[in-house]
């Protein structure tokens, strides 16, 4: 099965909305499979976002998403990938459409409320980055039965 990682980042944390985005993917028919609150440093944030190194705003999104714990997660399903991306809307919330994470709690790209990989090689990356193989669980729930 496809899996993704997802984290809400110091922004969401802080603003209490662990529950409600858990409780999207949850309602949604996604499958959590790994997760944890966590400070991440430097290192990893800049390995994190690696692809962005030269853009203007690297310096900022690093002191940012080490700026307080996030919540990372794992999250498994059919297509959870591209439909986690449309579950959190645009990058930046002015073009975010409401309905979506980021169109419903985000005003500023700064400050956007979670991440989401945005491809499976990316995914596969991201999973590795943050979490070891023991810290990801596969079991059964009988209600997907009910969403397959
Ligand atoms: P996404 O998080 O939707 O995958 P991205 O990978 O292009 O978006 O960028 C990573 C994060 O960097 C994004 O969530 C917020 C920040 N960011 C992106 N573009 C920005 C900009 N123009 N100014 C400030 N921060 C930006
Ligand atoms: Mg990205």
């Amino acid at each position: 099965m496809e899996k993704t990682f997802l984290m809400v980042k110091p922004d969401g944390v802080q603003r209490n909305l662990i529950g409600e985005i858990v409780g999207r993917f949850e309602r949604k028919g996604f499958q959590l499979v790994g997760a944890k609150l966590m400070l991440i440093s430097n290192e990893l944030a800049e390995q994190h976002y690696g692809e962005h190194k030269e853009r203007p705003f690297f310096g900022e999104l690093v002191d940012f998403i080490t700026s307080g714990p996030v919540f990372a997660m794992v999250w498994e399903g059919e297509n959870v990938i591209a439909a986690a991306r449309q579950m959190m809307g645009a990058t930046n919330p002015k073009d975010s459409q409401p309905g979506t994470i980021r169109g419903d709690f985000a005003v500023i790209v700064g400050k956007n409320i979670i991440h989401g990989s945005d491809s499976a090689a990316s995914a596969e990356r991201e999973i590795a980055l943050f979490f070891k193989e023991e810290e990801l669980l596969s079991y059964n729930k009988l209600i997907n039965n009910w969403a397959y």
